[in-house]
């Protein structure tokens, strides 16, 4: 069978599962946040990766249907924490561009966050720069979820098509610095030399950083002593179930 009848099964029958990764401050080493992340186990026992599933969904134009279980399930599971942390603890979930350029996009997370009675102070919206390909409708949404409350993220930043204007314009709140310049920190490679200027770009536009996939110390160290303020990455920990993050969450305040 097709990728797309796999999907919706799955989305029928509950093959989908989210995990939380961290989010830290360089500063303190206390977490303050965590991403959203979905996961797809197959009947058999079988994983089939995000990229794979979320691509497929975007071309199959499934990726909405997606994302409002992925914002449902998502609400369900860490409402409570949120609530009893406000302020403190932000969830940040990724969006696709499909998801922005539609109409009622921002009533349905308007009434998600009144049904599970979510701060939407406390909630991000990850957006990468393919959505900016589709300007129009695009701003409006963004728009309107800032005056929700929700932040935007700008996700995997440096890897996609975003011209500097684009940037400018939108209404934004987080950049999010991609792996690929972070991995390369300390080995002498020059793609490393990238990331000074990303930092002083965020500043330039008040952004707030976050790096993916710190893996070592010396990273971590050499961000922090960069102006990032946030991470996220093995060192600090792995995308894990809400149960697991909920238990070092508490075990931390
Ligand atoms: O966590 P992981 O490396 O498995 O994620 C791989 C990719 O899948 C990342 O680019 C991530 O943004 C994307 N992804 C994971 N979960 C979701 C989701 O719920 N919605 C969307 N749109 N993308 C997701
Ligand atoms: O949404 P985004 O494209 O940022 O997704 C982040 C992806 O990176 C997820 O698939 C997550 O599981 C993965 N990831 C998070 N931390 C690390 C890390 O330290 N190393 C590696 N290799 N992958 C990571
Ligand atoms: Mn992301
Ligand atoms: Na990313």
């Amino acid at each position: 069978t097709s990728l797309p009848s796999m999907i919706r099964h799955a989305l029928h029958d509950h093959e989908f599962h989210m995990v939380y990764q961290p989010v830290v401050d360089l500063a303190s080493g206390q977490w303050v946040g965590m991403e959203a992340l979905m996961r797809w186990t197959r009947p058999g026992g079988n994983s089939i990766a995000p990229d794979i599933f979320i691509a497929a969904a975007e071309r199959s134009g499934q990726i909405r249907a997606v994302t409002q279980w992925m914002l449902r399930q998502v609400a369900r599971e860490t409402g409570p924490l949120l609530r009893a942390y406000p302020g403190q603890l932000h969830l940040a979930v990724n969006l696709a561009s499909d998801d922005l350029s539609d109409a009622g996009f921002v009533e349905h997370w308007q009434a998600l966050l009144d049904e599970y009675q979510l701060p939407a102070t406390q909630l991000i919206g990850e957006i990468t720069e393919r959505v900016f390909m589709d300007a129009g409708q695009t701003g409006a949404q963004i728009h309107a979820l800032r005056n929700l409350g929700v932040g935007i993220a700008i996700d995997d930043f440096g890897t996609g098509y975003s011209s500097l204007s684009y940037l400018a314009q939108m209404e934004m709140d987080y950049l999010k610095i991609d792996k690929i310049f972070v991995t390369p920190i300390g080995t002498g490679a020059v793609t490393a030399n990238v990331v000074p200027h990303i930092v002083s770009l965020a500043q330039s536009l008040n952004l707030k950083m976050v790096a993916e996939g710190v893996e070592t110390p010396e990273q971590a160290d050499w961000l922090r002593q960069h102006g990032v303020q946030l991470a996220q990455g093995w060192l600090f920990a792995r995308p894990m179930p809400i149960q697991a993050f909920e238990r070092q969450w508490r075990a931390q305040q």
